[in-house]
């Protein structure tokens, strides 16, 4: 079917589905309804997948409200399958509309969310070791780069669908190597040389990918968790590419591995805390970690505990000494941040739509900010305005808005930790955003729109007159039913890149723009070019440029 009759179709689906939830509202389901064992399993699998995120895998809510049937029922099935078709403005994606789920799995789901959710089950270190596989061991691997290429000019892109990582020449924009790893696989990190990228899968599946091989190959991986988001690698100096982190989703669990091989060293639970006067909190999901600076340590950020702990690796290699964690109370819910400067970390609280500001050098909560309605910074952009100084902005899913803060408590304390400009942008739906020192624009996505035209759209945002300059579509973007996610600049900042993220049953392609004159200059395509979505420059990545 061709796309135009394909989404005609879905819009009449919607509207008939939507007619269905509206009449469906307020009739209380007495029993749940039906399900086999099988569609059990699948829904599952799929609730891990697609939904776990931010529902939490106990279903209990985070990001998103709690899916536990006995308010569900309340609604019904046929209001379920409608949202889960048609996606709701403050974020819910539309898994039918957008090609994700088949009208098939929205049934499953929905009678699956009105049953009792399944015990997820926990981990021990035996099945982690299980999983641990070292493809080269350090000794054999090469002493320099075994190729011309300018390997810190990598950009690793992460094929979701596809449970691949792309290594692509930033040069040249041609593909390098295609290699294997987790499921769902979420996001890179470049370890603190920026030889090895680490990669985490939603499956828990952490890869370690030596960039000096020909071709890049994964050297290392293991599966510290059933389900995770986030790997960090040890960048303090004496303990540069030494430890790597993974932060589990679940179980909850924070596992730290040796940096070269990806043994598992040590497992960090994170159930049982709470800020404040705390209580006992079962799913405690480590959302981002960052290495610090200052201290050999990560800083971690545990979502529902509301917490951010510092945990110490220098002494992991001495028997009997002890792993100090610092335990610090910010807010409820952390999900993803970055850098402002060198020395403060920026996570977003956002379910309150704030921003905590953490003082890496004190360990201390630094501030509090409000910015839009659930900020989603990514790691967010830096970079030093005329009369504010260095400043640092986010993004938002919620509203509209880019949030510009005051980032320079030293020199230019009246602005510090204020917001300075709420710069206006057509969309809702950001999720990323990136600049460079070399280019006068921040760039900034809003694939979550629920607006198709929003959902391919990328704008520029003028970093001294806090104004949007121009927003546009990239072309073909739409017929592919894409969305036009996380931008990402080269080594030197002369280009940025964006992903088409489309369906995994057919290509689609990462644009090229000029980061200076916003002309699109390439695009790179190919077969392997399927569910692009986070790309990662091997330099900017390792020195925090963005
Ligand atoms: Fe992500 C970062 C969690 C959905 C692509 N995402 C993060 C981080 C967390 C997180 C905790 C910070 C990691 C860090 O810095 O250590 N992401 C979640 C979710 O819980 C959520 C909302 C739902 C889910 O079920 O996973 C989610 N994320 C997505 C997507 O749908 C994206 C767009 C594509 C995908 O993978 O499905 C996506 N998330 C990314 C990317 C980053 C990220 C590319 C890193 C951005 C960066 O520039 O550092």
């Amino acid at each position: 079917m061709p796309g135009s009759a394909l989404r005609r179709t879905a819009k009449r689906l919607l509207a008939a589905l939507t007619l269905v939830a509206t009449l469906a509202v307020g009739y209380a389901q007495a029993e749940p309804p039906a399900i086999t064992p099988e569609e059990f399993e699948t829904a599952t699998q799929i609730y891990f997948d697609r939904c776990a995120g931010c529902h939490g895998a106990l279903r209990a809510g985070a990001t998103g409200p709690n899916l536990f049937p006995d308010r569900l029922s309340e609604k019904g099935e046929g209001y379920l399958e409608a949202i889960i078709y048609g996606g709701l403005p403050g974020g819910m994606p539309s898994m039918g509309a957008h090609g994700i789920l088949t009208m098939e799995q929205i049934d499953v789901m929905a009678r699956f969310l009105l049953n009792e959710p399944p015990a997820p089950a926990q981990i021990s270190l035996d099945q982690i070791l299980e999983t641990w596989q070292v493809h080269v061991a350090p000794e054999d691997r090469p002493s320099e780069p075994q190729h011309d290429l300018d390997w810190e000019n990598f950009v690793g892109v992460i094929l979701r669908d596809m449970g691949q990582v792309a290594i692509v020449d930033g040069d040249t924009h041609e593909l390098v190597s295609l290699v294997d790893t987790g499921y769902a696989i979420h996001i890179l990190r470049s370890s603190a040389t920026g030889r090895y990228f680490t990669a985490i899968g939603r499956d828990g599946k952490a890869s370690l990918i030596d960039l000096w091989s020909d071709p890049p190959e994964v050297v290392a991986e293991v599966k510290p968790c059933y389900d995770a988001r986030s790997i960090e690698s040890s960048k303090f100096e004496g303990f540069e590419d030494a430890y790597a982190i993974v932060g589990c989703y679940w179980p909850a669990l924070a596992v730290v591995l040796d940096g070269l091989t990806l043994e598992p060293l040590k497992m960090i639970g994170t159930a049982g805390y709470q800020r404040g006067a705390g209580d006992y909190v079962e799913e405690a999901r480590v959302a981002a970690i960052v290495a610090s600076h200052y201290y050999p340590e990560w800083i971690v950020n545990i979502k529902e505990a509301g917490q951010t702990w510092f945990v110490d690796y220098s002494r992991l290699d001495e028997p009997g000494q002890p792993m100090a964690i610092t335990m610090l109370d910010t807010d409820l819910f952390l999900h993803d941040g970055g850098w402002a400067g060198d020395r403060y970390f920026v996570v977003a609280a956002n379910a309150l739509n704030k921003l905590m500001v953490i003082d890496a050098q004190e360990r201390t909560l630094a501030a509090e900010v409000t910015a839009g309605e659930i900020p989603h910074p990514g790691r967010g952009a830096n970079w030093v305005h005329p009369e504010y100084g260095p400043v640092w902005a986010t993004g938002n899913l919620g509203s509209a808005e880019m949030t510009v803060m005051g980032a320079d408590p030293e020199g230019h304390p009246e602005h510090a930790w204020q917001v300075v400009a709420r710069v206006e942008v057509p969309f809702t739906g950001n999720l990323f955003l990136k600049t460079h020192d070399n280019s006068p624009w921040v760039f900034y996505d809003s694939p979550m729109s629920p607006s198709p035209a929003g959902t391919a759209t990328v704008c520029a945002i003028d970093k001294v007159a806090l104004e949007t300059e121009r927003c546009w579509e990239v072309p073909g973007a739409q017929e592919l039913g894409a969305r036009v996610v996380h931008p990402e600049f080269t080594r030197g900042g002369s280009e940025v890149w964006l992903s088409v993220w489309g369906s995994m049953n057919e290509p689609s392609f990462i644009v090229v723009y000029d980061a200076i004159t916003l002309e699109e200059i390439d695009r790179i395509e190919g077969d392997w070019v399927r569910t692009p979505t986070g790309k990662f420059n091997v330099y900017n990545t390792a020195q925090d440029v963005y």
